[in-house]
């Protein structure tokens, strides 16, 4: 080699790839973290020559660089890393890699997830041979018109960046890119680099500075002034504005700035279900939750608003009421967002910036400006009126079942102020969105983008794993455990801590009461024996799963009623493992009412005198919804 020749490092792709990950870092705020913390995994034939041996090589080098952890189902993983990097802020994340065909399609409910929730996961899934020398692999899928298509294009719309290595000489500008996706807060989500089994195993020489630390550095957009002069306009003219806090002003860390900004100008606030947490429960202005969910309070305000000012958020249709949560005739929005996609909805103006830098200039602009004291007075005494309906269902004393509003409020009791509840579907998110009293920006964590039954134990994981100085919540129901528990088998085997508290109520409560109220009688949604009738409305299933739970070396502590809750709450709290706390609730008694609408369709035509009746009470709800244009 000559002095000008650039100096090259022999690896395989998988190495490579594997080597430049660990070098890769994100800055926010001068604090900087490695970008890619860690790999979850399952080994099959299209990885684990690849790179399960550049993980090995690693590990033996040091454990503690990049550590590999064992899941057991590829869409648990993904829910895991979504998991974490939600409770990162989106500044770091976790890659996944599996070997081709199922392994790889079990990723894309999980890629989903993350690309809908805008949170990173580095997606690493073994692809089908480059050389085409040994095709059809095992678990290759053949499609007849075209041979560079593989079961991992389905990762395609899921992924926010989708890149096949054919060559190593792809690696380089791939995994730059990749970075990129991940560490931009308006394109983040599920990146996906697809690797040949060949290819992964394949030597190259590499440029060593592919290997140099490399910083990636998340940016804090500015708003532009010509815009901000606008909103600024159209808020000192509103005498009803509203501020609706989502997701974004949790990951922006805008917290501070957006309590400083209605502490300042009285303008109340409500939360989506990802900006729960924005304001301290009980702090004054703090509405609560919005929408289909919402809080009475927080809907009666968001009622009659002539300005919204939604910041972070997608105006998801829960949030909205499916259009109808914003009634006011001449009702305007203002969209402050890091995404122009989310900036323009409902025809707002536009403020593209980071959260907390809106924020900031937004209250620097109006200084002096309050909203009228009798706004302020009427917003907090809805609020008031609501925590005592909230203090009313926590106390309901049910019986012989408890209510899952009891259960809610217990395990509100049990959590100390940082402690993290996690949940995903079922009829517990929107409770917890009405009832949860939350403390802390980081302790509600519901995963309500795609609201996706088996990611609650999976991401509870991940949260552990991304702060395990709090202790971590997670609340199932039986439908959502039945579809995905076995990451507590993993959970168990990292000794990562989680108390799960465990809702049996045997099938849906959530949608047998949506399908009793759109006509269609819980058809289907409880799980039962199927009668000598035909129908599946014999007896309770004998399903047993605390001890489930149980064989998964969890261990296991079954309540019966509230009290012995609390105790086992306790002790799962005082406990160092994993610990499932089983309870068995009534389903057929909901949260308190809110009045609040969501869009289901419902037939409109029907031989059923209860569909009939639901399609006139559609139809008629229907006239609320408005286009907010
Ligand atoms: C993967 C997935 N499949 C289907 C749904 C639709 N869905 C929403 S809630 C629900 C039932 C959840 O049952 P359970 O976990 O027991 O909660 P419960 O409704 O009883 O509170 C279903 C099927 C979903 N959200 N996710
Ligand atoms: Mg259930």
């Amino acid at each position: 080699m000559t002095a000008s020749e650039p100096a090259t490092v022999r690896l395989t792709t998988a190495q490579a790839l594997v080597r430049f990950l660990t070098a890769q870092h994100s800055e926010r705020d001068g604090v900087e973290r490695r970008l890619i913390e860690g790999c979850f995994g399952i080994f099959g034939h299209g990885n684990v020559a690849g790179v399960g041996e550049a993980l090995l090589e690693l590990e033996l080098e040091d454990p503690s660089v990049l550590p590999y952890r064992q899941a057991r189902n590829e869409q648990g993983m993904v829910h895991a890393a979504a998991g974490f990097a939600r409770m990162r802020n989106r500044l770091s994340a976790l890659a996944c890699t599996t070997s081709i065909g199922p392994g790889a399609t079990n990723l894309v409910t999980g890629a989903a997830l993350a690309t809908i929730n805008r949170l990173p996961v580095l997606l690493l899934p073994g692809d089908v041979f480059a050389t085409r020398v040994a095709n059809p692999v095992l678990q290759e899928l053949e499609y007849p018109l075209s041979h560079d298509v593989s079961v991992n294009d389905t990762l395609r719309p899921v992924s926010r960046y989708f890149d096949r290595i054919y060559r190593p000489e792809q690696l380089p500008s791939a995994a730059m890119a990749a970075m990129r996706v991940l560490t931009d807060p308006a394109d983040t989500g599920a990146v996906t680099l697809a690797l040949p089994q060949d290819v992964q195993a394949e030597a190259f020489d590499w440029p060593a500075e592919l290997f140099a630390r490399r910083v990636w550095h998340v940016p804090r957009p500015r708003p532009d002034r010509a815009a901000l002069a606008r909103v600024i306009e159209a808020i000192r003219q509103s005498s009803r504005p509203l501020i609706v806090a989502g997701g974004g002003v949790i990951y922006s860390e805008a917290t501070e700035a957006l309590r400083r900004l209605i502490d300042q100008t009285g303008i109340p606030v409500c939360e989506t279900q990802a900006g729960k947490g924005s304001l301290p429960f009980d702090h004054r202005g703090a509405l609560g939750a919005v929408g289909a969910t919402g809080t009475q309070a927080a809907n009666s305000v968001a009622r009659d608003a002539d300005l919204v000012i939604g910041v972070g958020t997608r105006w998801s249709d829960f949030t909205t009421a499916s259009r109808t949560a914003f009634a006011h005739p001449d009702v305007r929005f203002v969209n402050v967002n890091v995404a122009a996609f989310d900036a323009a909805k409902h025809a707002g103006i536009s403020l593209v910036a980071d959260a907390r830098e809106a924020l900031e200039e937004i209250t620097e602009a109006l200084r002096g400006w309050t909203v009228p004291a009798s706004y302020r007075r009427t917003a907090e005494q809805a609020a008031h009126a609501w925590s005592e309906v909230v203090g009313a269902a926590y106390g309901t004393r049910h019986d012989p079942l408890p209510a899952q509003c009891e259960v809610i409020g217990a395990v509100n009791d049990a959590v100390g102020p940082r402690d993290v509840i996690v949940c995903a579907a079922g009829s517990m998110p929107g409770d917890l969105h009405k009832l949860w009293r939350t403390r802390d920006p980081k302790a509600y964590h519901v995963e309500y983008g795609y609201s996706c039954m088996g990611y609650e134990i999976a991401g509870g994981l991940g949260v552990k794993l991304a702060d395990p100085d709090r202790e971590v919540f997670v609340l199932v129901g039986d439908g959502s455990y039945l579809m995905l528990a076995q990451e507590i088998a993993t959970a168990v085997q990292e000794n990562v801590k989680l108390v799960i508290v465990l809702v049996q109520n045997h099938g849906f409560a959530s949608i047998g009461g949506l399908s009793e109220s759109v006509g269609s009688q819980r058809f289907g949604t409880a799980y039962r024996y199927r009668s000598p009738e035909g129908r599946l409305d014999g007896a309770v299933l004998p399903v047993d799963l605390a001890a489930n739970a149980e064989s998964l070396g969890a261990q296991v502590l079954r309540a019966a009623t509230i009290d012995e809750l609390r105790a086992a709450l306790a002790k799962a709290k005082q406990s160092p493992h994993t610990t499932v706390v089983h309870i068995e609730t009534d389903p057929l008694l909901p949260a308190p009412a809110n009045g609040a609408w969501w869009d289901v369709p419902v037939a409109q035509t029907s031989a059923l005198d209860t569909t009939r009746a639901a399609r006139a009470a559609y139809e008629d709800a229907k006239k609320a919804q408005r286009p907010y244009l």
